[in-house]
């Protein structure tokens, strides 16, 4: 008997694979395809056990689906550009290139050394140039159809990092990369418009049914989609007038102040006389402040008075304009009508600043009083002290005074949206250069096709100091104006990485091609992606940029698709000892190690088994241990039985005895069981489990030897194979060609069951009444007592024996007689 040697069996068949291209993945339009996709990993290194645990379910479903008849895409790349590279050139110094080509080489290793089942000939690096020219053109289209734009903005920068953060990768209020405070910086960016599109990224979270409510319900947040009105209150001057947005102008009778952002263009001519040089102390401070701070609902309530005042439009009443630290310039008008009877922020900032109250909206059978309130009412409620509308639910007054402002004049319904544009530039060497030059005579140009790509120099210093490397390459920075032929500077900007992780996915569907970016026939082949897998971190960030950038490339003519990724699973953590795994808190597990002692097929079997792929996955070295004694205990049995079962014809089920039956019937309720499973919930974990168990059925089996039953026991040990397959492949394909066959991947390699086999066994069971034979029941040999003495108990004809008498006893002799004794 062999032993299992799990290094061995793991170099031969990861070899066989990469000989007969295995997982090489060709346009058939014969067959239905499946494209299976994992987040790309960034080339930071090594692997972790979070890849292990991610890549390991992608492959089971690639698997699983290749072995149903699929014709499978499964490709894998790299997410190469970003700070890290630039940060460990400065460090080691050397090049970012040199370090992220390194640690691809290194990574790549890594995986195929899990057996992975990737179409590795698709592989790509975002900073290939093979792949960025392409973005380059991409993005000079998005330019010409004013997508992308530069504009002056205030910006989230990382002072550690020395570069601009998009809002979404800022966390309470600091970097997301480095954790240090981010600032507030005025500069000229590039950004994308993404806002263009944010009408149709909300409509259509409602079509992606295979991604989880959590992760729509964030994209729908972030978009954030606000109805309301603009409304126009006129100043005291009559000179000019400030425009408000609302969600609320139900409650218009009640705004008793203003509130404007201190960077609204008006705040300075509005700072009369003696209130000027506060107004502009308080501007200064504000400014200082960065917007996330501004925007948290705890952001103590500070404002000045600017001295000017305004007139409510329907009330006619003065309104003394302030400027709200709350208040952001960037939604909205700029400009809020406070109602502090109904806004939060508005009654706290009226109360420090004694501002008058007046309620608008009454809660039903109650009555407010602005004198004794100690917060805003913001429920529904009815109408008053609001002229005609008083009466009315607040609801209803929504409409009719909306309909009432668009009548007069005075505002118009309106659609706000939280989602801002995305800042795209990066002070940065290592990413893709902006393909524009800045000329003093024509401003922004754009460079001619003919001049693509523009290459990342190579010759770039990383001292660590002056802000960005590529910068400070003359060579690269002087250049002629493509328009006038004056001497100008080309764009040092590089763009974000998260442009590239928008659309990796669409040119793995043409890898190689040499055209375009896209083959447009390929993409229409693969697209759009059946199943994407990767971490929650990225519900809001990658996945509404990657939608964003799709819907963009089908309104260019490269793609046919509205959406990128029809069903989503986000994985949980590889978390030890109760927190995730991470360098800080020393508890890392080294994938290395543990693939040298146990083998790849242990290392991914313990990160299935422990828990379903959108749980958290707790680390445990018994755990570990155990999925390796698993597989020996396989291994063996397989051995064992391989001298008999060699001659097994096919199962003829009629003439089994019944415990051949009964393991045949645990066969095929575990096939069918783990089909399910993995199919329809990816619960690999109880589909590991079933295996588990109907090994120990095989195991338990006494007949093994018995000529009636050789062919019973293949069916049993080749169905084990073949279930284990997408979970430990190369265990099984070294299993299954030892039960002569060549591989278990091919196309039907899946198992089907036995509609029949499956069917429990029944027996009958005679009911007495205090001794006569009154009914009977089918049930299954195991049934539980309490069942079948219920069942007997709530029989339709037994029930008549019964009423209006004392059941004095029952007894249950199993499988046969269920008696009942009445009085
Ligand atoms: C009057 C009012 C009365 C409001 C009331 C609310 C409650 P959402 O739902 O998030 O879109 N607002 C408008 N622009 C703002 C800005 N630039 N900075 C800070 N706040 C701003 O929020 C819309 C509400 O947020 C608007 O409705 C406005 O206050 C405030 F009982 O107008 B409301
Ligand atoms: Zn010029």
């Amino acid at each position: 008997e062999e032993k299992y040697a799990p290094s061995a069996v793991e170099e031969k068949w990861q070899g066989y694979w990469a000989e007969h291209h295995s997982f090489k993945a060709n346009e058939d339009p014969s067959r239905k395809k499946y494209y299976l996709l994992e987040m790309f990993p960034y080339p930071s290194g090594k692997i972790h056990m979070g890849h292990v645990r991610n890549y390991s379910i992608g492959d089971v479903i690639a698997r699983f689906k290749r072995m149903q008849g699929y014709n499978v895409l499964h490709p894998m790349g790299w997410d190469a550009f970003g700070m890290p590279a630039e940060n460990a050139a400065i460090q080691n110094k050397s090049h970012p290139a040199k370090w992220t080509y390194e640690n691809i080489a290194y990574m790549r290793g890594q995986l195929k050394r899990l057996g992975l089942s990737y179409d590795w000939d698709r592989e790509l690096a975002t900073c290939d140039l093979d792949y960025y020219k392409w973005e380059q053109r991409i993005f000079l289209e998005m330019y010409k159809k004013g997508l992308a734009y530069k504009k002056s903005s205030a910006v989230n920068w990382c002072p550690k990092c020395e570069t601009v953060l998009a809002n979404e990768q800022v966390e309470d209020g600091c970097c997301w990369r480095c954790d240090s405070p981010v600032q507030q910086k005025e500069l000229e960016q590039w950004s994308f418009r993404i806002t263009n599109y944010a009408q149709e990224l909300l409509d259509d979270t409602y079509k992606l049914t295979g991604w989880p409510e959590r992760v729509l319900t964030m994209q729908r947040n972030w978009i954030g989609r606000s109805t309301g009105c603009e409304i126009d209150f006129p100043l005291e001057s009559g000179l000019s007038k400030i425009k408000v947005f609302t969600t609320r102008q139900d409650t218009l009778f009640g705004a008793t102040f203003m509130s404007l952002a201190a960077e609204h263009p008006m705040a300075l001519e509005l700072a009369a006389g003696a209130q000027r040089a506060e107004v502009e102390a308080f501007i200064d401070k504000v400014k200082k402040t960065d917007r996330i701070k501004r925007g948290a609902e705890d952001l103590e309530k500070e404002g000045v008075f600017t001295g000017s005042y305004c007139i409510n439009p329907v009330t006619n009443v003065k309104m003394p304009i302030y400027l709200a630290n709350f208040v952001l310039m960037d939604y909205g008008t700029g400009a809020v009508m406070a109602v502090p009877t109904h806004d939060q922020r508005d009654f706290e900032f009226a109360k420090k600043y004694d501002l008058p109250l007046k309620v608008v909206i009454q809660p039903e059978g109650e009555a407010l009083d602005p004198a004794t309130m100690t917060e805003a009412y913001t429920a529904d409620g009815v109408m008053v002290n609001s002229g005609r509308f008083d009466g009315m639910a607040n609801a209803d007054a929504k409409e009719a005074i909306a309909d009432f402002l668009e009548k007069e004049g005075i505002g118009k319904k309106t659609v706000n949206f939280r989602l801002r544009d995305w800042g795209i530039s990066r002070q940065r060497y290592w990413g893709n250069p902006i393909p524009v030059i800045n000329c003093d005579l024509c401003g922004v140009v754009a460079v001619p096709e003919a001049d693509l790509p523009v290459v990342l120099p190579m010759d770039a210093e990383f001292t660590g100091e002056g802000g960005n490397p590529l910068a400070r390459v003359e060579s690269f920075t002087t250049c002629t104006c493509p328009q006038c032929g004056e001497a100008a500077r080309r764009e040092t900007d590089t763009m974000d990485t998260f442009v590239q992780s928008s659309w990796y996915f669409l040119r793995y569907c043409s890898p190689k091609f040499t055209a375009g970016p896209l083959d447009r026939e390929k993409v229409e082949a693969w697209m759009p992606v059946d199943q994407y897998i990767g971490g929650i971190e990225h519900a809001v960030l990658h996945l509404l940029y990657a939608r964003f950038f799709t819907k963009v490339l089908r309104d260019m003519g490269y793609c046919n698709v509205d959406e990128p990724f029809s069903n989503l699973l986000t994985q949980g953590m590889v978390i030890k000892d109760g927190a995730k795994m991470s360098k800080s808190k020393g508890n890392v597990v080294d994938p290395n190690a543990l693939i040298e002692r146990y083998g790849a097929d242990t290392a991914r079997l313990f990160s299935l088994f422990a828990a379903p792929p959108e749980k958290d996955l707790d680390w445990s070295d018994q755990g570990v241990d155990g999925s390796y004694r698993f597989l020996n205990r396989v291994w063996r049995l397989v051995y064992d039985v391989l001298p008999v079962i060699g001659e097994a014809g096919a199962v003829k089920p009629d003439s089994l005895g019944a415990e051949a039956k009964k393991l045949r019937r645990a066969v095929h309720k575990t096939i069918k069981k783990v089909s399910e499973d993995v199919e329809e919930r990816f619960h690999f974990n109880t589909a590991i489990a079933a295996v588990m168990e109907l090994v120990n059925a095989i195991q338990a089996f006494a007949g093994k030897d018995a000529p009636e039953n050789v062919a019973v026991v293949r069916e049993a040990v080749e169905s084990v194979v073949r279930l284990l397959a997408p979970f430990v492949p190369h265990f099984a394909e070294e299993l299954w060609s030892q039960l002569g066959h060549k591989t278990v991947l091919e196309a039907s390699g899946w198992p089907g069951y036995d509609a029949d086999a499956v069917v429990d066994e029944e027996v009958t069971v005679v009911i007495q009444v205090n001794g006569k034979l009154r009914s009977k029941l089918t049930v299954a040999p195991d049934a539980k007592e309490e069942e079948v003495r219920a069942a007997a108990l709530s029989d339709d004809k037994i029930k008549p024996y019964l009423e209006g008498k004392d059941v004095k006893k029952v007894v249950y002799v199993p499988g046969k007689l269920v008696s009942i004794v009445v009085a």
